[in-house]
């Protein structure tokens, strides 16, 4: 068969349920050996949207999600999406076309050298030069995506190399090299440091949500009674409604939860990821004891030198230590919590108008079940949802920390629909990043795929007009003009609301949530 062909078989045998394109001429012979496949191709209107839309689909699922572009601007497009998997630690395998390799050398019509612009967002990134070759490169693609910690790679596979005939046929699978155990001497030394703790706080990062740890953090935690916080991308790993939760942190100005760290003695950091809020924000002085429970060896960083690492599966290494780890009074850690809710639901039910980001945060909460879906675009108001939604099961608040690339909302609701058509899935965009994505309402529409998008409508990049005011008193190239977002909806031939009082918008929320297409919400918002 062709190598296309044979790459098609190769993304069958790796159990690929959508390839997430644009058309190229350059990928001509891989999208028409898709369309004779299992694997249902997803055509988007812009190639970022297919990036975000495959690190989505192999967030919820732990697979990678496949994007396809053609060579030159389809691949340069794909970048900022791949780079977000990159850094957000999502598994995802990028098909990039190229020009045929007699070209490659020379000037040449839309050329340019897109395994070396991918180098530095990828894990692993190659040209397929043989067809023989494919189905090495296809395994070892997924195989690197998805091992811990998970990222990006990308496959380029040149115009005539797609042509290649070849008697191939793809790699089975092989299980994976068992995940590492930490001693039990090193399990034991641990606890004795959290058991001579003073006053321990448990740091949960999203590797619990990717080691599908949670259940065995909530028992840990469960007898330990040890507080948490979560960062951004950890929300969930731990019920909000738990008197032990002390919600998520991520940013210096808040107070209460900032000063738990500044009284924490130890952080068991679970899963902990750097990228997400720097060790030197809750550790400025390196004195805390850190133990480190993650998948893979801490990162050096001078404020999160671990006295110990337990390397391995989480989940188990958790179970282990809560057989070690004496309980805590019930009291313990109350007192902490309560500044902290008072935070997250002053002005919950605020009437004001435009609308507190608290109160529509709190409105979005009574339409979702426990395990619907918010997924946050990137801005204010991810920082409000970030801090003052509460999450109960984890992969139910869905936020890019790592990357934080603005546009990711739109395109991550659609991958939520599709990886969870039973649940509700709301998307919250700022009127910026709504703009950016606002192109794959018609992938939405042509999908089936409903859901209600929301809006945090108030005419401004707000979340960098809040630091230019904090920072200088005054702002400068923050402000534009938005579109009738209403009218908007209908150009897609979908229902548009404008709340026009703060009490209009959760009967909008739950009448768009029983619509059978997505609809927009625009929500004027008051973030002073
Ligand atoms: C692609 C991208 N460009 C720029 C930024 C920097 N940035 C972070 S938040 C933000 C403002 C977002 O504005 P908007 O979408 O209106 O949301 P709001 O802050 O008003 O809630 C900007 C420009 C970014 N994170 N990603």
């Amino acid at each position: 068969m062709r190598s296309s062909e044979l790459l098609t078989k190769c993304l069958e045998n790796e159990g690929v349920e959508y390839v997430f394109h644009l058309p190229g001429e350059e990928t001509l012979a891989l999208t028409d050996a898709l369309s004779q496949s299992s694997v249902r191709l997803v055509t988007v209107r812009h190639e970022q949207a297919a990036a975000f839309m495959a690190g989505v689909y192999g967030r919820l699922t732990g697979r990678a999600g496949v994007c396809l572009a053609t060579l030159g601007p389809g691949a340069t497009n794909l970048a900022t999406g791949i780079a977000d998997a990159y850094v957000d630690r999502a598994p995802l395998v990028a098909l990039t076309g190229q020009a045929s390799l007699e070209h490659v050398h020379k000037d040449y019509h839309q050329y340019v050298d897109v395994v070396g612009i991918l180098r530095p967002v990828t894990k692993w990134n190659n040209r397929i030069q043989r067809a023989d070759t494919v189905p090495e490169a296809v395994r070892k693609a997924f195989s690197i995506a998805e091992a811990e910690k998970p990222g990006s790679t990308n496959l380029e596979i040149p115009e005539d190399v797609a042509d290649q005939v070849t008697e191939r046929k793809p790699i089975p699978h092989v299980l994976g090299p068992e995940q590492s155990r930490p001693r039990t001497g090193q399990i034991r030394k641990a606890s004795e440091l959290i058991n001579q703790s003073r006053t321990p706080l448990v740091l949960a990062g999203n590797g619990i949500t990717r080691a599908r740890a949670a259940g065995s953090l909530r028992k840990f935690l469960a007898g330990a009674r040890i507080p948490v916080v979560h960062t951004f991308m950890g929300k969930g790993a731990f019920p909000d409604d738990n008197p032990m939760s002390l919600y998520a942190v991520g940013l210096q100005t808040q107070t209460a939860v900032n000063k738990v760290f500044e009284q924490a003695d130890l952080v068991l950091a679970a899963g902990y990821d750097l990228v997400e809020y720097g060790p030197g924000f809750w550790n400025p002085r390196s004195d805390k004891i850190i133990i480190h429970v993650d998948s893979t060896s801490a990162e050096v960083d001078s404020n999160y030198q671990p006295r110990i690492q337990l390397v391995g599966q989480i989940g188990e290494t958790l179970t282990h230590l809560k057989e070690l780890v004496k309980p805590r009074p019930a009291s313990y850690g109350k007192n902490l919590r309560e500044l902290i809710v008072q935070e997250a639901e002053a002005g919950s039910r605020d009437e004001s108008y435009p609308l507190k980001p608290q109160r529509i945060l709190q409105d979005i909460r009574k339409a979702l079940t426990r395990d619907d879906v918010l997924v946050s675009d990137v801005g204010e108001h991810k920082l409000w949802i970030s801090t003052h939604y509460p999450a109960y099961e984890p992969n139910t608040v869905l936020i890019s920390n790592g990357y934080s690339s603005m546009g990711i909302g739109i395109p991550g609701g659609l991958a939520a629909k599709l990886v969870r058509p039973e649940r509700k899935v709301v998307v919250a965009c700022g009127d910026g990043g709504f703009l950016m994505s606002c192109h794959e309402l018609e992938t939405a529409v042509r999908m089936n795929l409903s859901f209600p998008i929301m809006i945090f409508h108030d005419n401004a990049y707000g979340s960098i007009k809040r630091k230019q005011m904090t920072r200088y008193g005054r702002t400068a190239g923050v402000d534009f003009q938005n579109p009738d977002f209403v009218a908007l909806a209908g150009a897609f031939g979908l229902k548009g609301y404008r709340s026009e009082k703060a009490s209009d918008f959760l009967p909008m929320l739950e009448g768009a949530l029983e619509s059978p297409k997505p609809s927009i919400i625009d929500v004027p918002v008051n973030y002073s």
